[in-house]
């Protein structure tokens, strides 16, 4: 059984935090390793797991040793002992200069193998730049650098053993209704949208075009800003077709239910747009703002492939794909740009059922690569043989 450590630094938002709780999580069940997950704010991660307790520097949850990265910790931490066989340092987080130290003094015993993972993109250089050594600068050992993507070339998307066949089974049961009615929404509504975007989201036009389309929409919305500012918008323009409802934060292991419950997600960041994937809903993706706009490149790549499984999805040959994808395109597009005063939501709507088997067909893509969890252990472990 391998030991790992695995240093994750939060910036801000969930997605840090949520991304490496769902790894440290499938690399303890599927690989069995023993993961020790060192991260500077278990605040935030106990809002995705309640039992995570913020204020215990030391605490084991769910067979997963969690670890404050306090100055404590760093002092602690030269001893090579207790570094692990596997080291991942996750969204250049980088590593304590007495960690660093002490993996330089393992290795002069035993194989230690050293990761950084990066972020998901569809951009070409997750291709590129995926198992690329880079020697350290002081004390030369290899660090190996991760990237996610969509694509065999890529670490890949990380997706759970059995997920595809618990998503299946969902579909089968009343689970879902029972989850809307518990969450204060009508089960029946022909309509339920998922919303959980940033506050930069363009709230005012999107409230507008869901106001104007006379299609019953009720729209579930996660807590925070971007949600009070679609409320607000709303109440302003008293639409009584557009009903808001809203959620309250769900542990992450609830999540995937609740993307699933919805007919759409309009989701955010990273993490929450590949569940929505994952979950073959028909996805609209907020992406996390970045300076100078720089969010369109990684949404123009990851359009052409997902664009693409909306053409080719059996039942959307032909123009109906096409005009789907061109749908979705353009929403991408607009919606992603603060400030947009148009957003094309009611060509969007009318797309709805080829959608629906463009995501359906995009979610079997996922499911049909290995998956990053798979990757990163053949990977890494392959270092210490
Ligand atoms: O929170 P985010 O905006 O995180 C972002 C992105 O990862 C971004 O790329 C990164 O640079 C920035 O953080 C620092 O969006 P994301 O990635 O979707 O993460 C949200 C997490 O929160 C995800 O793991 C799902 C989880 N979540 C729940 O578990 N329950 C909830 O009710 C909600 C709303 C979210």
């Amino acid at each position: 059984m391998y030991s790992c450590d695995m240093f994750c630094r939060v910036i801000d938002n969930f997605g840090d935090a949520g991304i490496a709780w769902r790894l440290a999580k499938s690399l303890t069940a599927e690989k069995h390793w023993r993961v020790r997950l060192i991260i500077d704010d278990a605040a935030t991660l106990s809002s995705l797991v309640p039992d995570i307790d913020p204020a215990l520097a030391l605490q084991t949850c769910e067979g997963i040793l969690v670890t404050r990265w306090d100055a404590a910790f760093e002092a602690a931490a030269g001893s090579p002992q207790a570094v692990a066989d596997i080291v991942i340092e996750l969204f250049s987080c980088f590593l304590p200069e007495r960690y660093e130290a002490a993996i330089d003094a393992a290795l002069k015993t035993r194989p230690v193998a050293v990761a950084a993972l990066d972020y998901l993109t569809a951009e070409r250089y997750a291709e590129e730049s995926n198992g690329l050594l880079s020697p350290h600068p002081r004390y030369g050992y290899a660090k190996i650098f991760l990237f996610p993507g969509f694509t065999q070339r890529t670490c890949g998307v990380i997706y759970e053993a059995g997920l595809r066949q618990r998503g299946d089974a969902f579909e089968k049961t009343q689970a879902a209704r029972a989850l809307k009615k518990r969450l204060g929404c009508d089960p029946d509504h022909p309509m339920t949208l998922y919303y959980f975007t940033y506050p930069e989201m363009p709230a005012a036009a999107f409230a507008r075009e869901v106001a104007l389309d006379p299609r019953p929409l009720q729209i579930l919305a996660a807590p925070g800003r971007a949600t009070e500012m679609l409320a607000a918008e709303l109440a302003r323009l008293k639409a009584p077709h557009v009903r808001l409802v809203r959620a309250p934060m769900v542990p992450q292991s609830e999540f995937d239910a609740l993307l699933m419950a919805c007919d759409a997600c309009l989701v955010r960041g990273e993490d929450s747009t590949l569940r929505a994937q994952l979950a073959g809903r028909p996805l609209i993706w907020t992406l996390y703002p970045q300076k100078d706009d720089i969010h369109l490149d990684k949404l123009a790549a990851f359009a052409r492939l997902y664009g693409a499984a909306i053409r080719e999805a059996p039942g959307n040959e032909g123009e109906t794909g096409a005009g789907a994808a061109a749908a979705w395109q353009a929403l991408e597009e607009r919606i992603n740009l603060s400030g947009a005063q148009t957003l094309g939501w009611s060509s969007w709507r009318d797309a709805l059922e080829p959608l629906r088997r463009g995501a359906r067909h995009w979610r079997e893509t996922l499911f049909s690569q290995t998956s990053l969890t798979e990757r990163i252990a053949q990977t890494l472990e392959k270092k210490l043989e």
